[in-house]
């Protein structure tokens, strides 16, 4: 089999970092022929410092890269074009594609990946399907998620056991120092964020990956600028500015911390599989859409929590998430959320079982795609 998936870049890593992950799980773990199709291939060496941004035609880890030249990619003839297609995440096959799919015989699985929600809708329009207006295409909708009516969410099989590996066991914020790391998009939330560490009466140490907060983090400290190997302290804090981790240093450094603050939404599911208390910093959508969505998945998550622990998650994820929160407010939030530091440990361990329990997207699109080729 072989699947061609397109991604443009929008903007951050969210994109390219999910589509990656799910190139290179099609072809190490289901042994899929795949060509990965990239706008910009400067973001995604970011993540992946392997890659050559300024080869047109690649092989990274056995996966086909491909830089994608929009609407100009020339056409290929019909056997050129993969057996799956992915339109990931609003990206759009150009044109002359679509011609030379629909000369395709048989046509090819045309898959629509759209993105990761929690809200109940998802479930009626995952595998929805569109027909194009003129040529004798198919869409299909396929929708990642936390139900069993969606597709799931993109998880490697080993995953698990590279974590237990990585990992020694440890009693959470062992030494009594609060290893967080600190991933988002800034504003004035951070200084907030950061005075209430500074001023807690115990020991924290940020881990703070190369990102547009570092910004607010300089600002704090009050310096000019924040570069990797910066190390700043005040109060009960310690600041370490960390380089872009390539994707699984992420993952290892999530591992490695009591709680995590991720974005968006690769992060945000990584954090999930760390199975440590993490904070959503959402990405925000013109006319506050995202409220919405950051609502429907504390709706899920917080499920497992007492009520009072889910109440603080609750809480601090608002304040997290508002342009411009107040510091005593936010900073009351996070003792909140802390104060349940064990029990949202504790659930965060079940409720990455439940989810695995959905089968993974990856595995689940394969099973959609086989069925209709
Ligand atoms: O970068 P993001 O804000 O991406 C967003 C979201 O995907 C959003 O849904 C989308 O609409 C928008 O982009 C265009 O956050 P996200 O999704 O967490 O992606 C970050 C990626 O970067 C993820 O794959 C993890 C990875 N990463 C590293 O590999 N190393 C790092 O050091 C860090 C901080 C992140």
């Amino acid at each position: 089999m072989r699947w061609d998936i397109f991604c443009n870049v929008v903007d951050h890593f969210g994109d390219i970092g999910a589509s990656w992950r799910l190139a290179r799980q099609l072809h190490v773990e289901h042994g899929i022929d795949v060509r990965l199709w990239v706008d910009d291939l400067g973001t995604f060496r970011r993540l992946c410092p392997e890659l050559d941004p300024h080869t047109r035609s690649q092989s990274v880890g056995g996966v086909g890269v491909r830089r994608w030249a929009g609407a100009d990619t020339a056409a290929p003839d019909a056997d050129g074009v993969g057996d799956v297609i992915v339109e990931a995440f609003g990206s759009r096959v150009p044109m002359p594609w679509m011609t030379a799919m629909a000369a395709r015989d048989p046509k090819p699985v045309w898959i629509n990946l759209e993105y990761l929600s929690a809200e109940d809708w998802v479930e009626g329009c995952h595998r929805l399907t569109s027909p194009h207006p003129r040529l004798p295409l198919t869409k299909h909708f396929f929708f990642p998620g936390f139900t069993a009516g969606t597709g799931g969410l993109l998880r490697e099989r080993d995953l698990g056991l590279q974590r237990e590996q990585a990992l020694p066991a440890r009693e959470p914020c062992a030494g009594n120092v609060t290893t967080v790391s600190l991933f988002g998009y800034g504003g004035p939330a951070v200084g907030a964020l950061l005075a209430a560490w500074a001023h807690s009466t115990e020991p924290v140490l940020a881990l703070i990956p190369e990102s547009v907060l570092l910004a607010d983090v300089a600002a704090f400290f009050g310096s000019a600028a924040a570069a990797v190997g910066d190390r700043f302290e005040r109060g009960a804090l310690s600041a370490l500015v960390l380089p872009f981790q390539s994707q699984p240093q992420y993952d290892r450094l999530l591992w490695s911390c009591d709680c995590n603050f991720v974005r968006g939404e690769d992060s945000f599911v990584r954090a999930q599989w760390a199975e440590r208390p993490f904070v959503w910093n959402i990405y925000p959508q013109a006319g506050g859409a995202h409220w919405a969505k950051l609502h429907a998945f504390h709706e899920r998550y917080g499920a497992g929590l007492s009520a009072d622990a889910a109440a603080a998650v609750r809480e601090f994820w608002r304040q997290w998430n508002l342009k411009d929160p107040p510091a005593p407010a936010l900073a009351t939030a996070w003792r909140r959320f802390w104060i349940h530091r064990t029990e949202i440990e504790k659930w965060g361990r079940e409720w990455a079982r439940s989810q695995v329990a959905h089968g993974d997207l990856a595995s689940n699109l394969v099973r959609f795609a086989s069925e209709r080729l």
